[in-house]
């Protein structure tokens, strides 16, 4: 029986990933390896959509790797590479931009709200174009799955529909992708700000875990989370987002249900229950960073597992666009 293929990536855009970046997305990464042929990607070229300094793009490429070993991923089962050691996905990204009509684009809100935020003179067209690279990331692999946070749904059904559009055009070349998106945790908020994205490229920066963050700071970050109105902790995410986001976190990390921990916690107050999310974000990441941290001393090790990553992906994307521009009728 052939393994069902999930790809998912991630970009080297920050020192750390955060803890929306591994609830959303990651958690089902490391789930996702057993049982699947599974593909994960640094997406270093859609880093290159915003301003980028080469010191640090190579520094959080490898600390991208690190983490992404710290958190389970394993050589042994799944496919860990970067993506411009790949050069298929700037080929097959192309033809993806070939495809799109420039409504369909301009629909897209995560670019409408990132361009908006910074304003047309600094936004790049990288940014408008990178659901179409996203597109040719997922559509090499022949990839059935793609485990991502809610934010990517509307990429997901892009993708969906260009590949439907070439293989109906064209003749049969990809396998069109499902979004593999949690129903509870697809979304974690911002525990300063609980109505906005967890992100690193917006809020304060009070509101963000951190992985790599010392156990200190993150302590002392969930002790100061903006919290609701009332005393009862209840998920309730109208009435109580701050409350509700933090359930959902202690959830998905101790993996015991919210009706537990609203059992657990009637009658006490607040200041408890961020107590003991506290403790169980900041004991669960520890042995993470440890390893992280213990993984970035060997670099040459680092970079190893990505180059043999990289050989057995471009296996794959070579047969995929090798198909692609033949039903094309590009000459081979
Ligand atoms: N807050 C979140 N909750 C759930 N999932 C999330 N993801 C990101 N934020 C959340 C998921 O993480 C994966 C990697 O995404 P990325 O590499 O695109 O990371 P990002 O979008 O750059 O992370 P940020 O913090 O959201 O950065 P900004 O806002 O600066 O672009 C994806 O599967 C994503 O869904």
């Amino acid at each position: 029986m052939t393994l069902k293929r999930v790809l998912s990536g991630i970009q080297p855009t920050s020192d750390s990933f955060h803890l929306g970046n591994y609830l959303g997305a990651v958690k089902q990464w490391v789930e996702l390896q057993d049982g699947h042929d599974a593909f994960y990607c640094i997406v270093d070229l859609h880093a290159l959509t915003v301003e980028t300094d080469p010191k640090l793009m190579r520094k959080r490429t490898l600390i991208s790797a690190a983490q992404l070993l710290a958190l389970g991923i394993s050589p042994e089962k799944a496919t860990l590479f970067v993506q411009s050691q790949v050069p298929q996905h700037n080929q097959l990204g192309w033809i993806m931009e070939c495809l799109t009509g420039f409504g369909e684009a301009s629909r897209m809100t995560q670019f409408k709200d990132k361009s908006q935020k910074s304003g047309t003179d600094t936004t790049r067209v990288g940014l408008f174009t990178y659901p179409m690279l996203m597109a040719a990331d997922i559509l090499l692999y022949q990839t059935h799955l793609v485990p991502v946070g809610e934010d990517q749904r509307q990429h997901i059904e892009l993708t969906r529909d260009i590949a439907e559009r070439f293989n109906s055009k064209y003749g049969k070349t990809f396998v069109v992708p499902e979004g593999y998106i949690l129903k509870e945790g697809a979304k974690i908020y911002d525990i300063a700000e609980p109505t906005a994205k967890m992100s690193k490229s917006s809020g304060t920066g009070a509101g963000l875990i951190e992985i790599m963050d010392s156990p200190e700071t993150n302590l002392k970050k969930i002790k100061s989370a903006v919290t609701d109105a009332g005393r009862e902790v209840t998920f309730d995410s109208v009435n109580k987002p701050g409350i509700s986001n933090l359930l959902t976190i202690h959830s998905a990390l101790s993996g015991r249900t919210i009706k537990e921990l609203e059992n657990e916690f009637d009658g006490k107050g607040y200041g408890d229950f961020k107590s003991a999310v506290a403790e169980v974000v900041v004991e669960y990441l520890r042995p993470i960073r440890s390893k992280a941290l213990e993984l970035l001393e060997d670099e040459a090790h680092l970079v190893k597992i990505l180059h043999e990553g990289a050989a057995k992906a471009q296996a794959v994307a070579s047969k995929t666009l090798e198909g692609t521009y033949k039903n094309l009728g590009l000459v081979l």
